[in-house]
């Protein structure tokens, strides 16, 4: 099966390191197309990037169902663009935020959740409520390493991260970490070795969401809020992205 996972923001190096880290997890037969828009954000910290991210994205999603693609993976922690995605799909499409929440919650009571900034923590909150998920979660907390810090060998982006993970089982008793970025893909491994407990990777667990919906034969329903948009024109520079 080949499975669409887009980096929503316009980093190739990130997109680079997710699609590494899809294809590690991803089963023999899995494919994995890691893919980034060429327009927008080199990184999504907050909802102005997140709105001028969407558009992109979406482009790909249609692009990615065209090529006959299982599933799709937005490897974004916000989750990004995510029912908009599922209403113009007809494969499944797993956001990484979500499917880390749920990966936690089946093998901790309660989990933590390290992001990069402060102002990321909103989104997650909201987006906890929303899968009804926020019971779970004894705290969001920011690492405050900006998203392309991750990017950069020799910063000490690591070290803030694992003290973040620290206090989360000193203060908030989290018994399992969710990385609140998919630019720490590569990190979750060596950090739950370092603390002793799961570090999720919503990239990861992604990906084998998607591939055991694939199996199921489970596909977005198209009734209700993910009903395919209807045919109208769009105007300007959004003119191709009108439904048909
Ligand atoms: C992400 N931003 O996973 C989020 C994380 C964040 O560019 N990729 C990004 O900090 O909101």
């Amino acid at each position: 099966m080949k499975i669409h996972v887009v980096n929503p923001n316009t980093t190739a190096s990130m997109t680079a390191k997710i699609g590494a880290a899809a294809q590690a997890v991803a089963a023999p037969g899995t494919d994995i197309l890691a893919w980034n828009p060429p327009d927008g954000p080199a990184s999504i910290e907050g909802f102005y990037d997140e709105a001028f991210a969407v558009p992109g994205m979406l482009r790909l999603i249609r692009e990615a169902e065209a090529a006959g693609v299982a599933g799709h993976v937005i490897a974004c922690f916000d989750d990004t663009g995510l029912d908009a995605a599922r209403a113009v799909a007809a494969a499944p499409v797993v956001g990484i935020g979500e499917a880390a929440f749920h990966m936690a919650s089946l093998v901790a009571g309660a989990f933590s959740v390290v992001t990069t900034l402060a102002r990321s923590i909103a989104a997650i909150e909201h987006n906890l409520a929303r899968y009804g998920l926020a019971h779970r979660c004894a705290r969001v907390r920011a690492a405050e390493v900006p998203v392309l810090a991750l990017e950069e060998s020799g910063s000490n982006a690591r070290q803030h991260i694992s003290a973040e993970i620290g206090a989360a089982i000193r203060e908030d008793r989290a018994e399992a970490i969710v990385l609140g970025c998919a630019g720490m893909a590569d990190l979750a491994r060596a950090l739950s070795e370092e603390h002793g407990v799961p570090v999720v990777d919503g990239v990861a667990a992604a990906v084998k969401l998607v591939e055991g919906l694939g199996a199921l034969g489970l596909r977005t329903s198209k009734r209700g809020g993910y009903a395919f948009p209807l045919p109208k024109p769009f105007s300007g520079c959004f003119a191709d992205d009108a439904p048909r």
